[in-house]
């Protein structure tokens, strides 16, 4: 491996016009490309034959479902799945050489990048206090020395346990239950900074934070929207999926700040139809809508159903269902009546032909589905926003009926499964109540720390050893600088990984690497062959199969990892079989059957090809609020308030990364080539504020703490943003997110709503002479 470090690379940046259409050929090219990059054919075949299959590895990438077994293609992943699983299933490694080589200060200036393509980690490494370099480590001292500082702790509240999505189902439920019998609720996730405000919403009016639909919903719905996601570059395979709606004779309306091309047109990489011609088109209608306006469009929606059932009493909204299964529907209407056109269209920036138009769709279908991801959650009013949806669905029954529902799109491959197993710092006391009854210790009562309050609470001292597990925690979570300096105030830091990351390179006095199996390692215990489960988006739990050789001799599982390190801290407890459940994940799963609802006989019903679907109550018509219905919510018009002389920032995905870590500095889809440091700016935007096309500026996020929060070197876009925002790829931009500015309710991170201006630092780099060049 490339062995002298490489920071963020020099800007060659190349633009062509935004495409619009998704996959297709060129697509299988590029993962090929990119898989053969990191290993060799026959691992890449292995990998490729085996993602997705009902006995083989599921894919490391986002939480789409796939089909039913009997309906799967043999190539069932798109191109960004097959890039994740080989970007796991890399040839190169990490060696202890390797940290000889490199301090970690040199490490810490490197590239999100360069990080990961040195490969997998190959054994435990510390950095002891004062050290400047990771050492090897043998795994009962790494585990011994992470323990001892558990142990030493005045309460078990100064520990934090940070869980990503990634983590499968077993090991998610030891890790609360081992922070949980050491003391804890500190469970902060990646979904505090991901569908938090989904969750939060969810709960309040129907009383489960998940989605209500199947693939079979998608297929037979009559209209979709699909809001606030980029389905094209972060859940490829949804687009066959809306492709068949559309075959079906169903609508699709994209809602988005930017034109994004998977909404657009579709090409199917599998089947011959979708390697030439056009493509199927994807959205029906698409809404340009300023960011931030979606909560004014759906009550402008609402507005518009009341009045037409005014007109028409007893057609429009479904009586029936709003008297039996709803409550709060007078206050609502009452509520959405007062709606302003003049606010509606100046908080969306659309038309009333538009939103008329949009309208007919609405009232032409028998079943909606609301699909939406980032574009909603990470908004200040991200939870209200949700909470307009939610009406919107309810007022005419869609929610509880084939073909209908609520759909968060989730991102990561097992991040709803983990908050299944507890991983939450804020369980539910029954949850709390079965872990007592099955394991004989009390649970703490007292919720724990998100992620947001775990970065505060290490910088005031109050939390001093961190874990983190399958994730990237210093990359994630907002306001880079003050997240770092509050990191390095720990006493200990340790993270679970199976790759290298900033995160590694941010430490505590001491601070541990603890490698471990990837998804697609075969895993190997003391009574044979393991597997483990997940759930996807749509509440299917399957099982995921190891098939490569480890990458390392000396890696352990995660479950393995956990449970030795919970005997090391807690001690042998006959209650919880630590030793045993190393061994063996199927006594694992069985205690899992005992303790959360809907999974009782897990094993047997793992034997399943595919596996089997949790059941959302709201589909049998029970809605577990406390007053046993769907709750209708009054939510006030608000939209971002954003000073002359600024824009609405929001900081989103380019098409080749995988959330904290980049694979090339393309975002071939809205024609962005060889650069990351970009911000797309709409062209009359950009003559307003005097810049031009490739102008390079700072960023400057503007918060009330009157702190200064800058990103240098940006290369100016012209491009067709929504008036009054701006994108730019994360992690690159979370420095300039500030801590304080979080969604209400929720307390998810603002990543899509922060204030910027644009400081213009050079004159005009481009030749000017690209299509979208003025
Ligand atoms: N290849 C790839 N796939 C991934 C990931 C990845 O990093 N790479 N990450 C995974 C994870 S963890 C997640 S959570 C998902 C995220 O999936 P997405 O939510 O699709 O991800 P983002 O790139 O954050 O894109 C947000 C989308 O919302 C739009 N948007 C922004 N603000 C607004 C607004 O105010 N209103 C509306 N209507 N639209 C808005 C943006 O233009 C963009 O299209 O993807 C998952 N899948
Ligand atoms: N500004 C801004 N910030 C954001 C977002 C945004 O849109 N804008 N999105 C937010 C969202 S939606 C999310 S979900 C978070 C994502 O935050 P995280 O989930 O914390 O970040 P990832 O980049 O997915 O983590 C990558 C690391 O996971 C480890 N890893 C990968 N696979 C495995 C595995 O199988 N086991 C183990 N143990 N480790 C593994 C590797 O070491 C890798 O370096 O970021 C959030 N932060
Ligand atoms: S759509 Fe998501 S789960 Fe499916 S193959 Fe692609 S990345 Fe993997
Ligand atoms: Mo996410």
């Amino acid at each position: 491996m490339s062995s002298s470090i490489e920071g963020d690379p020099s800007d060659d940046l190349r633009v062509t016009p935004p495409k619009t259409w998704a996959t297709g050929l060129p697509a299988v090219t590029h993962a090929l490309e990119y898989s053969l990059g990191q290993t060799s054919p026959r691992r890449t075949a292995l990998t490729l034959l085996n993602i997705n299959q009902a006995k083989g590895i599921d894919c490391p990438g986002c939480a789409w479902p796939e089909p039913a077994p009997g309906k799967r293609h043999m190539n069932e992943y798109c191109e960004n799945g097959a890039k994740h699983i080989n970007d796991e299933a890399t040839s190169r490694r990490v060696t202890r050489e390797f940290f000889r080589e490199h301090s970690i200060a040199e490490l810490g200036g490197a590239s999100d990048y360069w990080l990961n393509q040195q490969g997998r980690l190959t054994e435990p490494m510390v950095k002891r206090p004062g050290g400047t370099h990771y050492e090897p480590i043998g795994w009962d001292e790494a585990l011994g020395l992470l323990a001892g500082e558990l142990r030493g702790l005045d309460s078990p509240d100064e520990a934090l346990f940070y869980v990503s999505g990634r983590l499968n189902n077993e090991a998610a439920f030891l890790l609360q239950l081992f922070a949980r019998a050491y003391g804890t609720n500190n469970l902060p996730d990646c979904s505090n900074m991901c569908h938090e405000s989904s969750g939060s919403a969810m709960s309040q009016t129907l009383g489960i934070g998940k989605g209500s639909v199947s693939l079979d919903d998608i297929h037979h719905a009559d209209l979709i929207f699909v809001v606030g996601q980029n389905p094209g570059t972060n859940h490829p395979r949804m687009l066959s999926a809306l492709e068949e709606t559309k075959r079906n004779g169903g609508q699709v309306v994209a809602v988005n700040t930017l034109p994004e091309a998977g909404l657009m047109r579709f090409k199917h990489p599998q089947k011959a139809r979708g390697l030439i011609g056009r493509g199927t088109p994807i959205a029906d209608q698409f809404l340009h809508i300023r960011a931030g306006g979606d909560l004014a469009l759906f009550q402008a929606l609402n507005l518009l159903l009341l009045e037409a059932e005014d007109a028409a009493p007893g057609t429009v909204l479904d009586q029936a269902f709003i008297r039996t299964h709803t409550t709060g529907f007078e206050d609502f209407a009452a509520h959405a009546r007062k709606t302003d056109w003049a606010d509606v269209l100046a908080a969306t920036g659309l038309s009333r032909e538009e939103i008329q138009e949009v309208f007919e769709r609405v009232l032409s279908s028998e079943k909606v589905i609301v699909c939406w991801a980032m574009g909603l959650t990470q908004h200040k009013h991200g939870v209200p926003t949700i909470r307009e949806v939610v009406n919107f669905l309810l007022a005419r029954g869609n929610i509880g009926k084939p073909g209908a529902g609520v759909c968060p799109v989730r991102g990561h491959s097992n991040v709803q499964g983990d908050r299944t197993m507890g991983v939450w710092e804020r369980m539910p006391q029954e949850f709390l109540d079965a872990l007592e009854t099955e394991f004989g210790f009390a649970p703490p009562a007292h919720h724990g720390l998100d992620a947001v309050n775990s970065i505060r609470a290490m910088d005031e001292g109050r939390a001093k050893v961190f874990l983190g597990v399958a994730g990237n925690f210093v990359r994630a979570t907002p306001d880079s600088a003050v997240t770092e300096a509050a990191m390095r105030t720990c006493r200990l830091t340790a993270h679970i990984s199976t790759k290298l990351n900033r995160s590694h390179t941010v430490c505590g006095d001491t601070a541990l690497i603890l490698p471990t199996l990837g998804r697609s390692d075969r895993d190997v215990q003391a009574t044979g062959e393991q597997f483990v489960t997940v759930e996807d988006s749509m509440s299917d739990v399957h099982a995921s199969r190891g098939k490569l050789p480890p990458a390392s001799p000396h890696l352990l599982s995660e479950v393995a990892i956990i449970a030795r390190l919970a005997r090391l801290t807690l001690g042998e407890e006959p209650e919880i079989p630590w030793e045993l459940f190393e061994a063996d994940y199927g006594t694992v799963r069985d205690r899992i059957s005992r303790v959360v609802p809907g999974f009782e006989d897990f094993n047997a019903r793992m034997a399943v090809p595919g596996g089997f679907t949790l059941p959302n109550p709201v589909n049998q018509g029970v809605f577990p609020t406390p007053s046993g219905k769907a709750v209708f919510t009054c939510n006030d018009f608000t939209m971002p308030q954003v000073p002359e002389g600024h824009l609405l920032l929001q900081t989103l995905r380019s098409h080749d990364q995988w959330n904290t870590v980049w694979y090339a500095p393309n975002d071939r889809y809205r024609g962005i080539h060889d650069a990351r440091r970009v911000v797309l700016v709409n062209p009359a935007d950009l003559a307003e504020l005097g810049l031009a096309d490739r102008d390079t500026v700072d960023l400057v996020s503007v918060w009330h703490d009157g702190r200064e929060r800058r990103a240098e070197n940006f290369r100016v876009v012209a491009y067709p943003a929504s008036r009054g925002s701006a994108a730019a790829y994360y992690p690159e931009t979370n420095v300039l997110v500030p801590l304080d500015s979080v969604a209400d309710i929720s307390n998810c991170p603002t990543s899509k709503g922060v204030v910027v201006r644009l400081e213009h630092t050079a004159g005009t780099g481009g030749d000017g002479s690209e299509p979208w060049a003025g």
